[in-house]
């Protein structure tokens, strides 16, 4: 259990589809957890960071069949892919989930059996839409109102008949829409709320199982013939993977869920109504001595990218970025550089964003070689040439007229870390990098107006020259700590060359920071060795045509 005053957050991802390769939406999604779960061991939190695959759909299987492997076998080898990718971009997440481990596979029967008991499910027979690219059943009007073809990927929906175990979702309508009311952030952005809260006052009851799967999932407990619907194993995985000792601490404290919009009925009125009614099940209103079962905190649905000519990349339009063009981007760019652009650029909000190229060297350029790499540079370059490499002391009193903007000191580094934080917390990543980014641009400002270089001709002058100087590095210093969950390499590289090593070291291998006090104005000791190092982040040279 952790100790009383740390804070708890636990942030998950969807868990993918294995019947294919990995791609950059996936990338993105679990890049964005990740730069959010930094931020929180950063912060000092007990952090638990959950990824993984999805491997009983009934895609997968085919798939298999398609080339002539078992589904067990081509999910082992997909999961594997999807293990590599994320591993690559050096990804920490804490656990990779599999839905084909046996500790999930007993989890979920243990769940279903108690929604069995409770009469939360019962058997029935099910004929209507099914969009087999989603795994999605589709109510008559929605498939209608799409010309009886899949919202995402246009294919035509399939008509089913089959018999299954249905979840009485119609039953907790009025306790999800009061949960809605009570918690407005439950489902963030914001302006997706609505179209969830119409489309539970008319809910109706779901299918939860299958029937010929061809022994692909978990069984219905009870009843061989049926399995337990593809979805309803999945979105189990969130509380499977925590249900064990040690664990269970991070699903009391509220789980953050990332998704895309396209998943974000099951996230936010299936996954919650299954956890309402398991809750009033036997073993889990007081669950392991914790209290009744949590619901999650918050259900965060992005945006998608799109291909520059508007269409949503997807693997069924294979117009999507694969391991190996991503590969290309990590060669060419860096890996902080990739995550920095997924995490600043992408699609978090309410509108798609279109992945395209130009946009990735101008964020490149702009924010990470001409921003933080200059500055970076230009102020150990100046300690290296007028201080021998060595931090100078700050004790002397600057002359020159500075704007308010430009001034350098303790409210600067304050007033970044409450714009960062606010940010983080409400998980707007583009907002949170401007914080580190704009105590940056002080930087530069402050250097423009002060004019060490200029200064530092006349030796009298060299102890404001120092001043200077070390508020520039200081500033940086405490940029990079705000910086350090969207390009952790590089600052980490940074810190090494100031003599801050030790915050690379506590945060290795899934460690903890401590904010507040990095980001405390004056701690860069006078005499630390300023080292000049490569450019962190080499200009990016566009060929002219
Ligand atoms: O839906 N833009 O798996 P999946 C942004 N197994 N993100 C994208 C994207 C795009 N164009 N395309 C995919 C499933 N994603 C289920 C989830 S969870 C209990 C079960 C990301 O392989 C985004 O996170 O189709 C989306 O929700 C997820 O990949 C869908 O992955």
């Amino acid at each position: 259990m952790p100790e009383t005053d740390t804070n708890t957050f636990y942030v998950t991802t969807p868990i993918y589809y294995v019947n294919d390769k990995p791609h950059l939406g996936h990338v993105y999604t679990t890049t964005v957890a990740d730069v959010v779960a930094r931020y929180h061991r950063l912060k000092g939190d007990d952090t638990f960071f959950l990824t993984g695959v999805d491997e009983h759909a009934a895609k997968v299987s085919d798939k298999a069949a398609e080339h002539g492997l078992t589904p067990q076998a081509w999910a082992d080898q997909n999961a594997a892919a999807f293990k590599e990718t994320f591993d690559k971009l050096d990804l920490q997440y804490d656990d990779f989930v599999r839905t084909s481990s046996d500790h999930h596979k007993a989890k979920v029967t243990e769940y279903v059996a108690a929604l069995l008991k409770s009469g939360d499910v019962y058997e029935g027979e099910y004929t209507g839409w099914y969009d087999a690219g989603q795994e999605e059943y589709v109510p008559e009007n929605k498939a209608k109102d799409n010309d009886y073809k899949s919202e995402v990927n246009g294919k035509p929906l399939v008509k089913k008949a089959e018999k299954n175990y249905f979840f009485k979702l119609s039953a907790y309508r009025d306790e999800l829409l009061a949960h809605f009311e009570k918690h407005p952030e439950f489902v963030q952005p914001d302006a997706r709320r609505n179209e969830i809260v119409n489309r539970i006052k008319e809910a109706q009851d779901v299918p939860i199982s299958r029937t010929g799967s061809g022994g692909w999932g978990i069984p219905v407990p009870g009843d061989e013939e049926q399995t337990i619907y593809v979805w309803i194993d999945a979105l189990f995985n969130y509380l499977t993977y925590v249900d064990m000792d040690g664990r269970r601490h991070y699903w009391q404290s509220g789980a953050t869920h990332f998704i895309a919009k396209d998943i974000l009925w099951f996230h936010a009125a299936i996954w919650p109504a299954l956890l309402l009614a398991l809750r009033k099940c036997e073993g889990f209103s007081d669950w392991h001595g914790l209290g009744e079962l949590a619901l999650p905190k918050q259900v965060y649905s992005h945006s998608y990218w799109v291909s520059e000519s508007g269409e949503k990349m997807s693997k069924s339009l294979g117009n999507f970025l694969d391991p190996a063009a991503i590969d290309n981007y990590v060669a060419e760019f860096g890996l902080d550089a990739l995550r920095y652009f997924l995490a600043t650029r992408g699609p978090l909000g309410t509108t798609d964003s279109a992945f395209s190229p130009d946009l990735f060297i101008e964020t490149y350029n702009a924010d990470l070689a001409n921003t933080f790499g200059n500055s970076a540079s230009r102020v150990s370059n100046m300690i290296g040439k007028y201080f021998g490499g060595f931090a100078p002391d700050h004790t002397a009193t600057i002359f020159a007229e500075i704007d308010s903007d430009a001034i350098l000191d303790e409210s600067v580094a304050q007033a970044a870390l409450v714009v960062a934080s606010r940010n983080f917390e409400k998980c707007v990543l583009d907002f949170a990098s401007h914080a580190g980014m704009l105590c940056v641009s002080t930087v530069d400002r402050h250097i423009e107006q002060t004019a060490p270089f200029k200064l530092a001709k006349d030796e009298s002058k060299l102890p404001e020259v120092g001043t200077i100087l070390y508020n520039c590095a200081e500033a940086l210093r405490i940029a990079s700590v705000l910086l350090w969950p969207f390009i952790p390499h590089k600052v980490e590289d940074f810190w090494r060359r100031i003599g801050c090593g030790h915050y690379a070291e506590a945060l290795a291998d899934h460690g903890h920071g401590d904010l507040d006090a990095w980001v405390q104005w004056g701690q860069l000791k006078p005499g630390t060795p300023i080292e000049k190092g490569d450019p962190l982040f080499p200009r990016y040279q566009v060929e002219k045509k």
